[in-house]
């Protein structure tokens, strides 16, 4: 398939160490896939699903031990330990080869070794990125050819160029305490061993488009952020685009898919989705920020997905694709979730695979679910109804705001807008959200996710805010960057604003803000929208609840500034002065 001179070398390396019986080149053909999907059902990796209702779809279980990202177990192995952070994980690269080579030696005898060639982005866009996979996993595979474009056609890219990232996986025997998830962003390669789970084994994702990518953004002058892409268009056609980071529970892959209310979709707005998940940002020829999702598919949450809350996900997940980790309707061979609707099936199999009795089912206690709380979809971008037009596009998407968003029950405005680029990484990096009772057992407990991107940074936290304040000087006209809460609550705990596809009322008071078109008025934390700014139109809140929603509790504001400050000084001494700066000017504002 090749005559890459560094490819071949390596995966001989890699055989000699691994042992697999056969090594297989995946080529991209449809003829391959379906001999691959064959093959996975016969060993019962995979389950076919109903093909009337789901052509094309499959189940798979992944190991109980095996079902999320496990952050205590994934590591930034750079020479120096400070070049990881305080944050990350670190071993020293030298000593975690010697111990990983242990785990894969010998770990694909009597299995197949899969070559992968996938591009991160259009194959051939100068913003794309190439990566090689090798696995012993045909889920692995399968999930590849969904999440990113892979094959032949990538290599003929690559040609004879030792550009391309080194991502070794190796299920071996899914040992937990094994589990390893390992960047050696100093040598463009990634090792993953002992899980089968999307996110610790599809390089392509985390490890590459986010830890490994962001390490080469700071190093090339760009930047890759845990952020979707949105594509806005107006009743007179033109389309502006933002990008949007939140961390994992605040509706991302929703946002990405709104549907607009009804009297907005009449006066003739539309929604374009370009991401969900990751965005590789560069400078473009006309001084502006712009976008490319590196990715080519969805690996979204199921449970919650529903008619209601995101009907464009349920109908991109109805043809070739794989679940993971979802019940199983036996009665007519689907799949079921919690929150798809209000009726489980009557005969089940839950993730686990084993039998599933609604009347054991309690709300409050995630471990009676059928459908795991964490349980997937893998789909083809392709499905999605409200896909952009120009997914393929080498050039990106510019950038009209950048939007920040957490859970907070108190603090944070339903919007504001921040004063200045160097503000507006000061508000990304004080990103955060409060648990609730279902994740954690403990509720209101904050949780700092800077950028969302906690833990995704391939390099030290200080050092990356350091390169989100050189990026701002290098921009000629930078997006303002605005921060979303949707999770604000009253005082009997529920939920002000409605949220959903109500989102894009809030969306285009920031994108109207952006052009200078819209009214703020200046708080300690930022603009928030002047009185009327935000439109109600058929919502039962009334402006009291708006101002209820932009309203700015001193006392907590000052209380999360101690908690700030203590986050800060936990990165260490790369911190940016800057932001510190930021912080006191802030407490400043407050006790004003
Ligand atoms: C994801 C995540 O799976 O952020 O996208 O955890
Ligand atoms: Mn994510």
């Amino acid at each position: 398939m090749t005559s890459n001179y560094h490819l071949k070398n390596w995966i001989n390396e890699t055989a000699a160490m691994t042992s697999p019986d056969r090594i297989v080149w995946i080529d991209g053909s449809a003829e391959q896939k379906k001999e691959l999907e064959e093959q996975a059902v016969k060993t019962g990796e995979l389950i076919r699903l109903n093909q009337e209702k789901y052509p094309g779809c499959f189940l798979h279980r992944t190991a109980v031990n095996d079902v999320a990202r496990v952050e205590g177990r994934t590591f930034i192995c750079t020479r120096k330990k400070e070049d990881a952070g305080n944050i990350n994980n670190w071993i020293d690269p030298e000593e975690c080869y010697a111990r990983l080579k242990k785990i894969f030696r010998g770990s694909m005898r009597g299995r197949t070794m899969y070559v992968i060639p996938y591009s991160m982005g259009p194959v051939g866009s100068e913003f794309s990125k190439i990566g090689i996979e090798l696995t012993d996993s045909i889920y692995v595979v399968l999930n590849m050819l969904i999440m990113t474009r892979a094959g032949k056609k990538v290599l003929d890219m690559l040609g004879d160029s030792p550009d391309f990232i080194k991502g070794l996986h190796s299920k071996a025997e899914l040992d937990e305490n094994n589990r390893y998830i390992c960047h050696f962003p100093e040598d463009n390669t990634i090792w993953s061993v002992n899980s089968g789970y999307g996110g610790n084994v599809l390089l392509g994702k985390k490890c590459f488009a986010l830890r490994i990518a962001s390490y080469l953004g700071r190093k090339e002058g760009w930047m890759a952020e845990h952020m979707l892409i949105l594509g806005i268009q107006y009743p007179d056609g033109e389309i502006k685009y933002i990008a949007a980071a939140f961390p994992s529970a605040c509706g991302k892959t929703n946002l990405a898919m709104l549907v607009p209310p009804d009297f907005l979709r009449k006066k003739g707005y539309r929604i374009y989705c370009v991401g969900d998940d990751i965005a590789w940002l560069r400078i473009g020829k006309d001084g502006r920020l712009w976008a490319v999702n590196p990715e080519n598919g969805f690996f979204g949450v199921a449970p919650g997905t529903n008619e209601k809350t995101n009907p464009n996900a349920l109908a991109t997940t109805v043809r070739n694709t794989i679940f993971t980790n979802v019940a199983l309707n036996t009665d007519d061979n689907t799949v079921w979730w919690e929150g798809l609707d209000d009726c489980p099936p009557e005969h089940c199999i839950d993730w686990r695979g084993n039998e599933w009795h609604y009347e054991n089912y309690r709300k409050d206690d995630k471990t009676t679910c059928a459908a795991h709380p964490n349980s997937r979809f893998t789909a083809p971008m392709e499905n999605c109804p409200c896909l952009t037009a120009d997914h393929e596009t080498t050039e990106g998407f510019p950038i009209s705001a950048i939007v920040f968003g957490g859970r907070r029950a108190k603090t944070a405005p339903l919007v504001y807008q921040s004063f200045n680029w160097q503000h507006g990484t000061f508000v990304g990096s004080i990103l955060a959200s409060e648990t609730t009772a279902a994740a954690s057992g403990q509720v209101g407990v904050v949780r700092r996710d800077p950028m969302a991107m906690r833990p995704f940074v391939g390099y030290n936290m200080g050092d990356y805010f350091a390169h989100w304040l050189e990026m701002g000087k290098k921009i000629p006209c930078p997006p303002p960057i605005f921060n979303v809460n949707w999770f604000r609550t009253d005082e009997n705990g529920h939920f002000i604003w409605p949220g959903f596809g109500d989102n894009l009322r809030v969306i285009l008071w920031i994108l109207e803000r952006a052009a200078g078109n819209a009214e703020a008025v200046r708080t300690p934390v930022g603009y928030v929208p002047a009185e009327g700014g935000i439109d109600l139109t058929g919502l039962k809140l009334k402006n009291d609840d708006v101002a209820k929603l932009l309203e700015i509790d001193r006392d907590a504001w000052l209380k999360d500034a101690e908690n700030i400050g203590e986050f800060y000084d936990m990165i260490g001494d790369r911190m940016p002065h800057e932001l510190y700066d930021e912080l006191d000017a802030l407490k400043k504002r407050l006790s004003e």
